[in-house]
This record gives structure tokens, sequence and C-alpha cells, in this order.
């Protein structure tokens, strides 16, 4: 099996956290150079996007999302899924407050701010949004734990890159009070650094951001 990887994406990032953390024997690798272009990378993935796990027989499984509930039913030996389907109930809960309001409020920021005529009415508004989802994923959250207290599970293989992924933001856009009213949220980051498999994802996502804005420096 391999993983199609870019080191910074957070949904490949989300990929590799649960591959490690189930001690998976899958090669992970980066994708083509022409991906977005390549009819064979369409094939494996019809959605155009990073990851995708390929099987060995050659079948393409994209979505972060859809990789990880695949290695868990293929491989359910080392199990992120909690016992008892109240625990799994919030575990998706979790999950899905990261994905469906966190993530989608955090992905537009990073090109407001990356532009020289700033849009700060957008860039206002969008920052609310992404204050309201915060706010919802803290109440879900304890202060130096686990998504679900003590058991690492499929919340915390999303939470971690997530949670990367405002550290990048905080520092792109010198917003660095973000999480200042949101403790669970940001000692999740202690939490994640501590955790061998969640930290070597995060050391991962530090490299990429480091390669990206080395290639961003080269070409301007
Ligand atoms: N919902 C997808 C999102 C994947 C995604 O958007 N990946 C980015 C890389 S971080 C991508 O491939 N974007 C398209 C592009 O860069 O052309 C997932 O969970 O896997």
């Amino acid at each position: 099996m391999k993983l199609l990887s870019l080191p910074l994406s957070p949904y490949a990032a989300r990929a590799r956290a649960a591959i490690y953390a189930k001690n998976l024997a899958v090669e992970i690798v980066s994708p083509p150079s022409d991906w977005r272009t390549s009819p064979e990378y369409r094939k494996l993935n019809p959605l155009v996007r990073v990851p995708v796990l390929v099987l060995d027989g050659g079948t393409g499984i994209p979505e972060s999302g859809i990789i990880v509930e695949y290695l868990e039913d293929a491989y359910p030996e080392i199990s992120l899924r909690p016992r008892f389907p109240k625990d799994l109930a919030r575990v998706r809960l979790i999950t899905q407050v990261g994905e469906h309001y966190v993530s989608t409020a955090i992905m537009p920021l990073f090109g407001l701010f990356d532009t020289r005529n700033r849009d700060e009415a957008a860039i206002t508004a969008q920052l609310a949004k992404l204050d309201g989802a915060l706010k919802q994923l803290n109440d879900l959250l304890q202060p130096g734990a686990y998504a679900l207290g003590t058991q690492l599970t499929t919340a915390d293989v999303w939470l971690a890159p997530l949670r990367y992924t405002l550290e990048g933001l905080m520092s792109f856009s010198g917003r660095t009070e973000l999480l200042d009213r949101y403790d669970a949220v940001r000692s999740y980051a202690d939490v994640a650094r501590r955790d061998p498999h969640l930290g070597r994802v995060w050391r991962e996502m530090e490299d990429g951001l480091k390669a990206f804005m080395a290639s961003r420096a080269a070409a301007s």
C-alpha cells in the first residue's frame, strides 16, 4: 500500500497520523509532479486532490476521512475507534466540528492574508466565522487531553493537523491572539506534540512549512 502525500497538507497529515498510530506498513510517497493534470492520477482520484491511498491491487481511495475509516475497517488490530457507541458518537462529533466548521473557516484565510491588497472587511468576516467555530470546538474539548480524554482516537488524527494549521495561520497572519480565549484548543498543541504519532506528523508539517517558505522566498 502507498499513500500519496504532501508534508504540509493537513488532509495528508491526517492519513499519515492514522497510519503511524496503527503501525501500518504503508509507503508514504509524493504524488507525481503533474498530478493536477495527469490522467493516471485522475483515475486514482477523480477529485484530483491529495492524499490518495493506493491499495496493492492499484485501487485508489481518496479523501482523508474515507482513508482513515478504510484503515480502521481493514486493520482493526490497533483501533482508533472507542469501544462504546456513545464515545464513538462523541469522536465523530468532534471530527465533524473540526472538519465542517473549523477547517472550512481557516482555509480561505490563507488566501485572504496572502495578497498585496488585503480586503480587511472580508478578513474580519472570515475571522469572526473562525472564532465561532473555535468556540464550538473548544467547548467539546478538555484542556490537556485527547479528544476523548485519555485514548487516542480518529478525532485526534484530525485535530492534530488542524491545530498545526492554526499555528501556521497565526504566524503567517501575525494574528497570534487567535486562540487566547480557547484554552483547550490552544493547549491541544502540547497534547499533539507529546504523542509519538501525532508529534511525528506535527514535525513533518513544520518541515513542510519551512520548505514551502524557502521555495516561496526563492521564487520571489
Ligand atoms: N476533502 C479532501 C481535501 C483534500 C485537499 O483539498 N487537498 C489539497 C492539498 S492540501 C488539494 O489537493 N488541493 C487541490 C490542489 O492543490 O490543486 C480530503 O479530506 O482529503
